[in-house]
């Protein structure tokens, strides 16, 4: 059935309130306007960033449709939309890449003045939203929303990919995936030879121990509080596995002591203040490099003693591992399907969309790196 030009009826889980189980209901999502696009969701990861926004400690505005790290194929676009087409695969992304703002226009920028994510209004860029429940108005997430079989975006959050891409896992393309890699290949710079940290073992994490190790790292040394999670990241390349709450001392201290001096770059994956300060403190005083990639709760204000910078250590953070997404996410596609980015271990559930829930309480407990939703015949 031609549905271009039409609302469509479809499912979405409906985020009602915070810290409330997600709603799987019929939602009408209404036709792009122009410069958007409707996408048929395929696929979509659960973020540790998801469950920030629905316990609240990154507070969205609500009614929403969560969820941000998808793929799917074009179903119809707005007027005037020229890099993608019905029919196209696509990734669907947070960050856009409107190549015309301060940010876009500079070389290294990635923070697209388009993007809806610092202070989010979940709204598209003229205000309205294009999905509506029960007779309410929904809003959007980050200008993405991949909990919904239909979604509508706007072209430059949506990356064309190619066409031979499993649409099943190269949703983590859309976020996990390039914010841990590119926090490593990207941010940090890794070097051959050098000593990474890396706090936090989760989706994200994993994936800046792949970085590590395509830079060519010695020594990855991983810390989390998860069993589970320090065994998988063994099989990713982590060298040394610790626990915090093995020991007594601060975990930076046991780094310190580890290394001699510090770390040369270390990473933050978690998003508490005591696990940032533990990442800054655990690196070199003289030339180490700390790269913040943990979404701290809204409000919280980071502080340690300046000396600690004074001394020469870098602090840094980063957005979805500082990649521009229209540039670049397609590359990353073609390396991870020509074998060069082995990110399938990331990925140890998949279940089918209704089940999101569950998808949620895996990443609550920690069971999960990535859980992956599949949307597939409704009837399920
Ligand atoms: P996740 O829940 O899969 O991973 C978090 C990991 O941290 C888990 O393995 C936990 O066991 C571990 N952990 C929790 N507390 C501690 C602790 N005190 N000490 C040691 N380990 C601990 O989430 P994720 O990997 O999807 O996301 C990680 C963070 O990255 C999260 O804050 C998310 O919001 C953020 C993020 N940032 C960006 C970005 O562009 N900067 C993008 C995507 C996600
Ligand atoms: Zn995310
Ligand atoms: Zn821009």
């Amino acid at each position: 059935m031609e549905t271009a030009g039409k609302v469509i009826t479809c499912r979405a889980a409906i985020a009602w309130t915070s810290n409330a189980p997600l709603s799987v209901e019929e939602v009408e999502v209404d036709p792009p306007k122009a410069g958007e696009v409707r996408i048929k969701v395929l696929s979509s990861g659960i973020c540790g960033t998801d469950n920030h926004t629905l316990d609240g400690t990154f507070p969205v505005p609500l009614p929403a449709i969560l969820g941000h790290e998808g793929a799917g194929i074009v179903e119809s676009i707005g007027e005037g939309v020229s890099s993608v087409k019905p029919g196209d695969k696509v990734i669907l992304t947070i960050l856009p890449q409107c190549r015309k703002c301060d940010s876009c226009l500079h070389a290294k920028g990635n923070c697209c003045l388009k993007e809806d994510i610092f202070s989010p209004v979940g709204l598209m860029l003229d205000g309205t939203t294009r999905f509506t429940c029960r007779g309410r108005k929904v809003h959007n997430n980050f200008g993405a929303s991949t909990f919904t079989e239909y979604t509508v975006m706007h072209e430059i959050s949506v990356v064309k990919i190619n066409d031979a891409a499993p649409l099943e896992n190269v949703c983590v393309i859309a976020c996990g995936l390039p914010t841990g890699y590119g926090a490593a290949v990207n941010t940090a710079q890794v070097t051959p030879g050098s000593t990474c940290v890396v706090v936090g073992l989760g989706g994200v994490g994993s994936a800046v121990v792949l970085g590590c190790r395509a830079a060519g790292a010695a020594r990855i040394i991983g810390i989390d509080i998860n069993v589970g999670k320090l065994a998988r990241a063994k099989a990713l390349g982590v060298t040394d596995c610790l626990n915090p709450r093995n020991f007594k001392k601060p975990i930076q201290q046991v780094v310190v002591e580890m290394t001699g001096f510090g770390a040369d770059f270390t990473f933050e994956a978690i998003g508490t203040i005591e696990t940032m300060v533990a990442a800054l403190e655990s690196c070199n005083l003289s030339y180490g490099v700390c790269v913040l990639i943990g979404v701290s709760p809204t409000g919280s204000q980071l502080s340690f003693d300046p000396m600690k910078l004074l001394s020469g250590r870098i602090l840094k953070g980063c957005l979805l591992g500082e990649y521009k997404t229209k540039d670049n996410i397609p590359l990353l596609v073609d390396d991870y399907m020509k074998k060069k980015i082995d990110m399938d271990p990331l990925i140890t559930h998949t279940l089918p969309f209704v089940k999101i829930n569950e998808g949620f309480d895996l990443l609550r407990s920690g069971k999960c790196v990535r859980c992956i939703l599949l949307f597939g015949d409704p009837s399920e």
